[in-house]
């Protein structure tokens, strides 16, 4: 094959450069309609976590349905993760957050900065569009190359990006990069979006997690999924090498 022009940057290079890459129509339409499926039960179903005005969390998504089970292990997803975070990687929480109508946005901020402030892309955020999300949709915001200089803030908010997404994309974002929902316009639908977040096997999960114990999922667990779980470390893969 010829190549013409400069490569690609890979996943890992791009948030290393930028503090988070895109992946467009990752998720196929009928890994889609399941999950849309699961959403509308989830609603019926489970009381939220916490419902504001501005935005409704449900925590520990996957535990629900396979169809949010089924995106952890993706391999698309799973490319860009692996990449960035390495083969150890697990999950470190997963969750629905719904955008609705709202007067501002809400702020622009870090996530887990005693980890962004060392190895900030190995806590990476996967935000999981089901369909549209118009600029003034509740939009997810990032600030390119705002990881590299965790002191600054405010100086970064001009150079913002409104990620206008469509149904299946993946944005993934480091625990450095400025991030916010922006504005929500009343005239436009709820905006859920799953979030799926990755870190090393030797970080931490925290309490809130529970996908480890959940009997269900790791009954039928293949051994990638048991350590995506947090469950076990896959034999293949050593602590000691890099790969
Ligand atoms: O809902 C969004 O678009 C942003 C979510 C967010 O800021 C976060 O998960 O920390």
């Amino acid at each position: 094959m010829i190549t013409i022009g400069q490569p690609r940057l890979t996943c890992a290079e791009q948030a290393a450069r930028y503090g988070y890459y895109v992946q467009r129509g990752l998720i196929s339409a009928e890994h889609l309609n399941r999950i849309r499926a699961a959403f509308d039960r989830l609603q019926r179903e489970v009381k939220p976590e916490w419902d504001k005005p501005f935005q409704t969390y449900y925590p520990n998504v996957i535990e629900f349905d396979d169809a949010f089970a089924d995106l952890i292990d993706h391999p698309g997803i799973l490319e860009g993760v692996f990449e960035t975070v390495g083969q150890d990687a697990q999950i470190y929480s997963n969750e629905i957050l719904v955008s609705k109508p709202n007067e501002g946005t809400m702020d622009w901020h870090r996530d887990k900065m005693s980890i962004g402030r060392h190895c900030p892309n190995l806590f990476l955020k996967l935000a999981i569009f089901l369909d549209h999300v118009a600029v003034d949709g509740g939009a997810t915001g990032v600030i390119p190359e705002s990881h590299l200089d965790i002191y600054k803030g405010p100086e970064f908010y001009p150079h913002k990006i409104d990620f206008t997404a469509g149904p299946g994309d993946v944005l993934a974002f480091g625990a450095a990069t400025l991030h916010r929902a922006g504005y929500h316009a009343p005239a436009r639908q709820h905006r859920p979006v799953v979030f799926l977040t990755y870190i090393p096997w030797w970080m931490k999960q925290p309490d809130y997690y529970t996908g480890k114990r959940c009997e269900k999922l790791l009954q039928s667990a293949s051994p990638l999924r048991r350590q995506l779980l947090g469950e076990q470390l896959r034999p293949e893969v050593s602590l000691d090498l890099h790969v």
